[in-house]
């Protein structure tokens, strides 16, 4: 008669706000593989393996450690494939005094919750998740009043509220941001270290299985598989990066090299969000390696901006504003995606790597999604539902509260400029810079109009010009219209020609 734990598959941490009080006598706890939430959107296959395979080792974890787990398996019988429909099922096997559950990380999930209650004749509670370090109520407090919030300003706060590189009440090296040291170009003489793989074991060789079968028609490759699906081994892959790639994290922060997918980043973030790994934790790891003279304070601080400030700060815009934050189009844009986006087939080297790359390891690092793919999206004007919908299946990493702000807010510039304070828009110029993927490629990044010319160049001047209304009163981009507005009549008519001819083959 005790009560119902429920986890969910992005809740697999053993200090989970819902397992606080439990008593492994009388409680039992809900872990379940549900048909509707692997396909709500058809997930890579890695990133269900990793999901499925992750659950049951932290099941497994519980059993040992004395608590009373009710686990049930996709292909369970009487799996009725839902939250709903198993939180019911546990009732009636259980007949629990009350069902205890942390928040989750999607509106559609929590929608789902409210109703349980009137549903079950059940008293639920639904405790915060304590995993991050800014609570919804925190957010919206700081947010209120505040027109267009600014994550840099957020992200001083919580240094301050967390003394985390702080000498007293300064931040350390008396500079709150040093990405200005944190934008140096790749050179091919890169020797970026070999990425943390774990064999798979009989569990995830099982999963790996069910998955090949189940969800054969699903996006990704789903071999080789070399996550890590246990704390012990997440936490190997995190010390493996503070050794060896933080050293370089800061400076090729930005970097794009071909065939090298990982780069300097620390693939935490699918360990972050199922619950292995807690960014506080990590966070405290990178500042003493810092104090221990083994990372320079730019890495570190690079590093600790992107958890305590980019990751909490999206997430507190996501509950800030949704549901309407998933309807906004600013640009009432509706184009379909490219079929490319699902096989990489362009002649495009840099989006034909980064997709690739993306279908290969169900990962690709933030400047490839931001200013690749993500640009790609924002100056063809692609339908933010369906890049919204690609985002959340292709990465083992993406959960609707920090998936869509990144796609909406950072790349689509889709609610109007209140996450960003403008869009993230480039030519071919900015991949040039910072990739060697020009030099293998079909176009020319030089040339700005022509069948040769990187489809970036005449796309971005496209944008500007066909976006100006609702663009040109942004300060930020005063300098660039100013050069638009320059430029000789018959050279936009070109530039137009080209984008709309290149738009028109997408299909
Ligand atoms: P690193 O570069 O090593 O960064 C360290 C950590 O910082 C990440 O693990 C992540 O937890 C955090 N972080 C960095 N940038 C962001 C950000 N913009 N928002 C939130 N956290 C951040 N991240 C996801 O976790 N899930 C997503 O679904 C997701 N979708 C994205 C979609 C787009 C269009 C863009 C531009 C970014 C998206 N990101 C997402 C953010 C970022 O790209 C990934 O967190 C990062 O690439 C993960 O790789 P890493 O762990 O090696 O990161
Ligand atoms: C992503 C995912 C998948 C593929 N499968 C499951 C599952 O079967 N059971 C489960 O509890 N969670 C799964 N998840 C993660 C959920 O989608 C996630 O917990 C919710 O979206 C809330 O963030
Ligand atoms: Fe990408 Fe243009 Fe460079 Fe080709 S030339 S890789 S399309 S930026």
């Amino acid at each position: 008669m005790g009560a119902l734990r429920l986890i969910l598959g992005d809740q697999l941490s053993h200090t989970i706000s819902c397992l606080s009080d439990c008593d492994k006598q009388a409680d039992t706890i809900l872990i379940c593989e549900v048909w509707e939430e692997a396909t709500y959107v058809k997930h890579h296959k890695k990133k269900i393996a990793f999901i499925f395979s992750t659950m049951r080792h932290f099941a497994q974890e519980l059993t040992e450690a004395g608590y009373q787990v009710d686990y049930i398996k996709l292909d369970d019988p009487g799996n009725t494939g839902s939250f709903t429909g198993e939180v019911e099922r546990a009732i009636h096997r259980h007949r629990p005094e009350q069902v205890v559950a942390t928040f989750p990380g999607e509106y559609r999930v929590l929608e789902g919750m409210h109703s349980w209650p009137e549903l079950f004749q059940i008293d639920l509670v639904i405790r915060e998740d304590e995993r991050f370090l800014c609570s919804r109520e925190d957010f919206e407090s700081w947010a209120a009043g505040r027109k267009q919030p600014r994550m840099e300003y957020f992200y001083r706060e919580m240094r301050k509220r967390y003394s985390i590189l702080m000498d007293g009440d300064s931040p350390a090296g008396d500079r709150w941001n040093f990405d200005a040291e944190n934008r140096l170009s790749p050179s091919r003489k890169l020797a970026v270290p070999t990425p943390y793989h774990c064999e798979p074991d009989a569990v995830t060789r099982e999963v790996m299985a069910l998955v090949e079968d189940r969800f054969a028609d699903h996006f990704g490759d789903l071999s080789p598989f070399g996550f890590a699906v246990t704390r012990t081994q997440a936490f190997e892959s995190f010390a493996l990066f503070v050794k060896e790639r933080l050293p370089f994290f800061g400076d090729y922060q930005d970097a794009m090299l071909q065939a090298e997918p990982w780069m300097y980043h620390a693939h935490c973030s699918f360990y972050l969000n199922c619950g292995l790994l807690d960014p506080l934790e990590c966070v405290r790891i990178v500042e003493q390696a810092y104090r221990d003279g083994q990372a320079s304070l730019n890495a570190a601080e690079g590093f600790i901006r992107q958890i305590i400030g980019w990751r909490e700060y999206v997430r507190g815009i996501y509950w800030l504003k949704m549901p309407d934050y998933a309807e906004e189009n600013f640009f009432e844009t509706r184009r379909s995606l490219p079929a490319f986006f699902w096989d990489g087939d362009t002649s495009m080297n840099c989006m034909r790597q980064c997709i690739e790359e993306t279908k290969h390891n169900a990962y690709a690092h933030h400047i490839q999604r931001l200013m690749v793919i993500g640009n790609f999206s924002l100056l063809c004007g692609l339908d933010p539902d369906a890049v919204n919908e690609w985002y959340l299946i292709v990465y083992a990493d993406a959960y609707e509260w920090v998936e869509l702000p990144n796609v909406s807010g950072m790349i689509l510039y889709a609610d109007g400029g209140y996450l960003a304070s403008k869009p993230y828009a480039a030519s071919g110029a900015y991949i040039n810079k910072m990739s060697n993927y020009c030099q293998s490629c079909h176009y020319n990044v030089k040339e700005k109009t022509g069948p040769q010319a990187c489809p970036f160049n005449y796309l971005y001047w496209d944008f500007l010009h066909r976006n100006r209304e609702k663009l040109h009163r942004n300060p930020r981009l005063a300098m660039i219209y100013k050069t638009l507005d320059r430029m000789q009549e018959q050279k936009v008519k070109t530039l137009q020609r080209d984008a709309d001819v290149f738009l028109r083959s997408l299909g």
